[in-house]
């Protein structure tokens, strides 16, 4: 282990000189340059793909430099710092990002045009990184990109999974998954690390010495091997890393005798086990097989990065060229993304007392103050539990520390709350069930953690009220709220140029791609026509765009005229995509009824739904295959064709979004109220001028109090009123609106073929139980959905009316960059100062 270069410091290189291209001359010979001595393919060949690459070598370069100074910078200063764990990262395409972040994109295009290529094409050309399956692993893209920017010294850790999130092909039965190979053709942005291994192991048991004290060993131990990938900020020199873990086994775990001996699975059955570990995003988890390769990953993230994190604390000593663990806390935070790398907790404390030699109290107290959880959902399906018989087997000395955990927090609870002691049963770590004992992951983070969060206010309030209920009476400082945001960046000044012109033009600074609430001036230019004729200028240029792309991926041709409505997300039964549907099912069955002249009086609307369903989660494939029926019948019908329009949109992705987004008018984020704990998509629509329908939902709620109740089309139950009125249906005091009645048995009548919907429609019916008796109470809200369409195809008619609301809806996103968010996180939890590279 080389320290110096584990951490990146340089001085052991002899100095270069390597001048960067600053014009587009010099620019165009060194992607040239890089064509020609870098190759990955055969020579002589320049098309798009291999322009790509070298484009993308050539802004490596400039990213290398800024990494390097930002690595010695940080090295030199030492400041506190902090390390965000991330099972999940939606990164998407990186090359017009970072060539937006160093704003070099007019060069950039330039020096292409003189090879004869164009920017957009060779943009194109990238894969999607895509190592997240949505919310939760966008967000940590869009915090990457805040931290950066903001010059925090903050890294992210994660996993390089061979393949990520599968590619969603519609066939005729709907959706097909299709293994996802983003590195086939080898990426550009992702630095091998040979020097930063660190073995991590599994199975095995405890030792235990004469003088008592605990060693993990045996069982069978792989390498982590650091890839990492820069992340520039917008306009600044500071270039973090996003630091992904892959799973080696070492050369003398192959076996050659064996081998030798002609029996070749064998001999390397190591290598193809560490394989197995970061070969898949989420591996299915319904086998038993499935989920100990789950947790086989969740650790090596957790053993990796913090053996990473413990390196980097002992390089910086202080002056005595020593360090102290009590100083741990104050040089290093650690950010839990979800329950996923709890194992952080036990590995933390393991590596403190078995491998540094603290007692038990000094690691607890380093721990406690290290580690923070953000909680992303209170479905209590998604809420982790571990079998204690599996965690027993993989992971025996952290599963003796969580032991001691629980224990502990129930001896203080017997000793000082002992009003809380009939409410230990639902608190405790463990849950010895003899049935099946399992430990709760979130529990275990919640009494571990300084500090635990919800992701937007409504979700947190209910954290505080319901899940965490009776911990916040033992810490009740222990808990806060940090709505999520977006990066503006991505999400509005690179995939729509022509409105950040607008907004910088109107607002006479291009200030706000850093400082968002600047957007709030554009409200007092809402009413103004001139800017209105511009925005809807942009507006339409985008949906134009968008309308090929349409085309192009689905052989529908959509008007550009028509009011372009979208839902895309993860396809789940509480985001109700089967509302949408079925509303756009009743709107066809009325228009096809109408007289022309009524028919005229309608407006047109284009439907986009996209979106992925886990490949086991039937009803959700289902619905992919409604809406694609639902397509096929209404857009292939010249009676409403004018009218209407339903596209499912494949493969939804990062890059998907950035074309969709920009072309939107109307977006839906129609979740049961309570059920999605933030939603981010709809801060991105909201920043692009679009309207948005929904309940009061995660953050919509607060997305409504920021652009004003009059430019948000509101409908359903409230949060709060969702139990009774799932208890009312148990009783029998449901009574269904005849739309939704009319909408239902028009699927049943064979309208959109004989496939059997049976499923989902009999998931709307009954009375009780999950997933029975309409849980997500689409029924209920139907009604008063049906109706704010009612009013969406009211507004879209002004057009003064909708321009203006689009621009109140942009003028009130300031809120919703991710840059407000991690300065909260930062200051509020990381305590953490920015440190700039100068
Ligand atoms: O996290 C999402 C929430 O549903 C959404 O409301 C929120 O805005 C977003 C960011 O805070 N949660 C997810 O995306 N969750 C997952 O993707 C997930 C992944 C693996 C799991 C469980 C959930 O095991």
């Amino acid at each position: 282990n080389n320290g110096a270069a584990k951490l990146g410091v340089p001085g052991k290189i002899p100095p270069v000189s390597y001048p960067l291209a600053e014009e587009p001359n010099e620019i165009a010979s060194n992607i040239s340059f890089h064509a020609k001595y870098s190759p990955h393919f055969s020579p002589f060949k320049f098309e798009p793909e291999q322009a790509y690459l070298a484009t993308a070598e050539s802004v490596r370069d400039r990213l290398i430099q800024q990494w390097n100074e930002t690595y010695l910078h940080y090295h030199k200063t030492d400041p506190k710092q902090t390390y965000y764990l991330s099972m999940e990262y939606l990164q998407g395409r990186a090359l017009t990002n970072a060539i937006g972040n160093l704003g070099i994109e007019g060069a950039y295009a330039d020096a292409l045009k003189k090879l004869g290529n164009g920017l957009e094409e060779i943009v194109e050309q990238e894969k999607d990184a895509a190592l997240g399956n949505g919310g939760l692993g966008r967000l940590a893209s869009c915090f990457l990109d805040s931290m950066a920017t903001l010059n925090l010294p903050a890294w992210g850790y994660g996993l390089r999974y061979r393949y990520g999130l599968f590619k969603q092909r519609i066939t005729k039965d709907g959706q097909e998954e299709v293994a996802e190979d983003w590195l086939e053709k080898f990426s550009p942005w992702e630095i091998v690390r040979h020097d930063v291994i660190f073995p991590v192991r599994f199975f095995g048991h405890v030792e235990v010495n004469p003088s008592g004290f605990r060693k993990w060993i045996g069982g069978e131990v792989v390498q982590a091997l650091a890839y990492d990938v820069p992340i520039p900020g917008y306009r600044t020199k500071n270039t973090n890393s996003l630091r992904l873990w892959e799973a080696k086994a070492c050369a003398q775990d192959f076996n050659l005798f064996l081998f030798n001996d002609g029996q070749y699975e064998s001999a390397g059955q190591l290598h193809s086990r560490a394989g197995q570990i970061c070969a898949v995003l989420y591996p299915g988890d319904a086998t038993e097989n499935g989920k100990l390769l789950r947790l086989k990953q969740q650790f090596f993230l957790c053993s990796a990065s913090l053996q990473d994190i413990i390196f980097r604390f002992k390089q910086r000593k202080d002056a005595s060229g020593s360090w102290k663990w009590s100083e741990f806390p104050k040089k290093v935070s650690v950010q839990l993304n979800d329950t996923h790398p709890t194992l952080a907790i036990p590995e933390l404390m393991r590596l403190l007392m078995d491998e540094e030699g603290l007692g038990w109290d000094e690691a607890w107290d380093v721990t406690t103050k290290t580690i923070a959880y953000t909680n992303h959902t209170v479905l209590p399906e998604a809420l982790e539990k571990w079998s204690q018989t599996v965690m027993w087997k993989l992971l025996p000395r952290h599963m003796e520390i969580i032991e001691e955990i629980d224990k502990r927090f129930m001896a203080m609870i017997h000793t000082s709350r002992t009003d809380l002691e009939s409410k230990l049963p639902s608190m405790r770590i463990l849950d010895n069930n003899p049935q099946k004992p399992v430990v709760r992951m979130a529990n275990l983070c919640v009494v571990s953690s300084h500090t635990v969060n919800g992701v937007a206010q409504l979700h947190s309030d209910i954290l505080k009220s319901e899940l965490f209920v009776d911990y916040v009476s033992i810490w009740p400082s222990k808990f806060q709220n940090k709505t999520n945001g977006i990066t503006p960046r991505r999400w509005l000044r690179f995939c729509s140029p022509e409105l950040s012109s607008i907004i910088t033009k109107w607002l006479n600074t291009d200030q706000w791609v850093t400082n968002l609430d600047l957007l709030a001036g554009l409200r007092k230019f809402a009413d103004n026509e001139d800017l209105q004729s511009e925005w809807a200028s942009a507006k339409m240029a985008n949906k134009r765009r968008l309308s090929q792309y349409i085309l192009h991926v689905t052989g529908a041709t959509i008007d550009p005229n028509s009011l372009f409505d979208i839902q895309v997300k993860r396809i789940h039964e509480y985001k109700r995509q089967l509302m949408n549907i079925l509303g756009v099912i009743y709107r066809y069955k009325k228009l096809k009824e109408m007289k022309p002249e009524e028919k005229r009086k309608m407006t047109s609307r284009t439907v986009m739904i996209g979106g992925k369903a886990f490949a086991t989660y039937t009803n959700a494939k289902l619905i992919v295959k409604l809406v694609n029926d639902v397509g096929g019948v209404v857009n292939t019908d010249p009676d409403v064709n004018d009218y209407l329009k339903v596209v499912f949109v494949p493969n939804y992705n990062v890059s998907v979004a950035e074309m969709l987004i920009p072309g939107s008018e109307l977006s839906q984020h129609i979740s049961t109220a309570g059920m999605e704990a933030s939603g981010t998509s709809n801060m991105k629509f909201a920043l692009n001028g679009c309207l948005i329908i929904g309940t009061l939902d995660g953050a919509n709620v607060e997305i409504r109090e920021e652009i004003g109740e009059d430019n948000f089309f509101l409908f359903g139950a409230r949060a709060d009123e969702v139990p009774k009125l799932r208890k009312d249906r148990e009783n029998g005091l449901f009574k269904p609106d005849p739309r939704f009645e009319e909408a239902k048995q028009f699927v049943k009548s064979g309208a959109f073929g004989s496939y059997d919907y049976s499923p989902l429609l009999d998931s709307l019916e009954g009375n009780s139980g999950y997933g029975r008796g309409d849980y997500f109470l689409v029924g209920h809200d139907f009604p008063s959905y049906m109706d704010a369409q009612e009013r969406v195809d009211q507004a879209y008619k002004d057009r003064k009316r909708w321009l203006k609301m689009s621009i109140m809806s942009t003028a009130g996103s300031g809120k919703f960059s991710s840059d407000r968010t991690i300065a909260e996180y930062a200051k509020e939890i990381w305590n953490i100062q920015e440190c700039n590279v100068p």
